[in-house]
């Protein structure tokens, strides 16, 4: 599908009000394509009324980006109203929740603009679709869209096209040279690429700021072999807690957090140590610790958890116990 079909199956249906639908907590790929085609609509169709919806509401990140962007989502679309319905970013009709069923049911046409691979229950239910896989976001292609049409976008267009770019590639580390081409030229259109991607962190809060530093300056460091691992315990934000200390410098980092008796154990190691090791957190030591805690344990090579009932001294001891003995033999 190109531009072109659209705007012609918005003629032939003679469309006077077109939803464009995001899927549930939509990210900023969703709210920055969106936004941008509404922007490319009226200027091809300017006669046409649009509004956008997000099911459940946006992302807490989207809902930063929201503060920049000139738009406001409906929080009860008219879906039965509309002449047409465009999908953006999703996949399956699941991820519109609550409006699924409406969606469904209704018998106008429905446009899918994604880059992920098709579903076939979506691809039987669209009149349209696009759903290029190489297209590193639904920002690149609504991008596609305006150089088909010719049409120059705006700097705020651009803005919320960078925005989606940016989330989707990770800040560009997962970006080929069309994408970073197509980058280049949004910042040519005025976008201030340092202030666009501040809008894609979250400001920390300051008791989670206060729980990271409280973990560090209480943190017992044991050497094993050439690795280092570090022990704290803190009351919240133990996965946070313990991915600050690998920023610091340890190798392991094993957050817990003790609420009377119960156990709250995080964990993250490096991904130097987990290729240089092979020492698995989750199969290696969350599931042996959670087992010695008489609760359960598990989780990825990186990053796992546990919980069970104990104290934390007898939790450190245990760890270090696992890790040697796993290292030594492995
Ligand atoms: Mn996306």
């Amino acid at each position: 599908m190109q531009i072109q079909d659209l705007t012609a199956l918005l003629d032939k249906v003679n469309a006077r009000f077109v939803l464009l639908l995001c899927h549930h907590n939509a990210d900023p790929d969703a709210i920055g394509a969106a936004f941008a085609l509404s922007r490319l609509l009226e200027r091809l169709r300017p006669r046409i009324r649009i509004e956008i919806a997000a099911a459940e509401g946006p992302s807490r990140l989207s809902r930063q980006l929201l503060t920049v962007l000139p738009f406001k989502l409906s929080l009860y679309p008219p879906i039965e109203n509309a002449d047409a319905i465009v999908l953006l970013d999703t996949n399956t009709i699941q991820q519109l929740d609550d409006w699924a069923d409406r969606v469904k049911g209704s018998a106008v046409p429905i446009i899918v603009i994604d880059h992920h691979a098709s579903h076939p229950e979506t691809e039987k239910l669209a009149t349209l679709s696009v759903s290029d896989e190489n297209a590193s976001s639904t920002c690149e292609i609504i991008y596609r869209f305006f150089m088909d049409m010719n049409v120059r976008f705006g700097e705020v267009e651009a803005k919320a096209l960078f925005l989606g770019i940016a989330f989707d590639t990770r800040h560009f580390i997962l970006a080929n040279s069309t994408t970073l081409k197509i980058v280049a030229d949004l910042i040519d259109a005025g976008v201030n690429a340092r202030e666009a991607l501040a809008l894609l962190s979250l400001p920390m809060q300051t008791s989670e700021r206060i729980a990271r530093l409280k973990a560090s300056k209480r943190a017992r460091l044991v050497r094993v072999g050439e690795w280092i691992v570090g022990f704290s315990h803190v009351g919240a934000f133990q996965a946070s807690a313990a991915r600050a200390l690998i920023s610091l410098g340890v190798h392991v980092a094993i957050v817990v957090g003790q609420k009377n008796e119960r156990l709250k154990v995080s964990m993250r190691s490096s991904q130097v140590f987990y290729h240089a090791t092979g020492f698995h957190l989750g199969r290696d030591l969350a599931k042996p610790l959670g087992e010695y805690l008489r609760g359960m344990g598990g989780g990825h090579a990186v990053s796992a958890g546990a919980n069970g009932v104990g104290d934390w001294e007898a939790c450190f001891k245990r760890t270090v116990r696992l890790i040697k003995e796993k290292i030594k033999t492995g």
